[in-house]
């Protein structure tokens, strides 16, 4: 039995590696550069870069033992038909989502600002699923994709831990999948935030899932 030293306790692999996967939440060009939605809102992106190199470690450890990957982009259709007025109307920052920005529309799919930034770009084989909301369950493939694959366990990283991680990791603990966010491979433009929720998973017995370090995660995977 492979166990990771995670809080509350510790997270149990399963046998088959192949049912884990690596989901890497909206690490795009409109969360972590200035000139993109995150900074339109009025945010410090420089509170992001931490996570870079440990998400790409970990990407690579998953690459290495030909494990699943998954990356999500947070993005809409350029005549934002799957943006909701009331989330168009969200944030109050001189720009809005679909307005253009240095690096394109604001938050709009195939737009330069809206790409996977470089450091973690997808290969061949790693599924990439747009979504239109905070969740990576609401109104995408996700779910299907990992049923597909088997997978039942989830190595959760990215950006922001109380918007988009910790929206998607309530979803998949809902749905049943075994739930581990990988501590400083995640962030927020308020750190107090970020450990709000690191807290909040870890709270109660671990009523939504674990926490662990990323050195914590690579020692088990090996
Ligand atoms: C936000 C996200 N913060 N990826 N999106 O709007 O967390």
């Amino acid at each position: 039995m492979v166990l990771i030293a995670a809080q509350p306790y510790d997270y149990e692999l399963p046998s088959d590696l192949q049912k884990v996967a690596l989901l890497i939440i909206d690490m795009q060009r409109d969360f972590l550069e200035p000139g993109g939605f995150g900074e339109a809102l009025g945010n410090d992106v420089s509170h992001l870069s931490a996570t870079i190199p440990i998400i790409k470690s970990l990407l690579e450890i998953f690459r290495r033992r030909q494990l699943p990957v998954f990356h999500t982009v947070e993005g809409h259709q350029p005549d934002l038909s799957d943006c909701p007025p009331s989330k168009l109307r969200r944030g109050n920052g001189q720009l809005k989502i679909g307005d253009p920005g240095p690096m394109g529309r604001i938050l709009i799919l195939g737009e330069s600002g809206n790409a996977i930034i470089s450091e973690l770009q997808p290969i061949p084989g790693e599924i990439v699923i747009s979504k239109p909301g905070k969740g990576a369950f609401y109104q995408t493939s996700l779910e299907s994709y990992l049923h597909k694959q088997g997978i039942t366990h989830l190595m959760i990283t990215g950006v922001t831990t109380e918007v988009c991680v910790q929206t998607t990791m309530r979803e998949a603990n809902d749905r049943g999948f075994e739930c581990l966010l990988v501590e400083d491979a995640t962030a927020s433009y308020f750190p107090e935030f970020k450990e709000s929720t690191l807290e909040m998973i870890r709270a109660q017995g671990g009523i939504v899932g674990w926490t662990a370090t990323a050195a914590n995660v690579m020692q088990a995977f090996g």
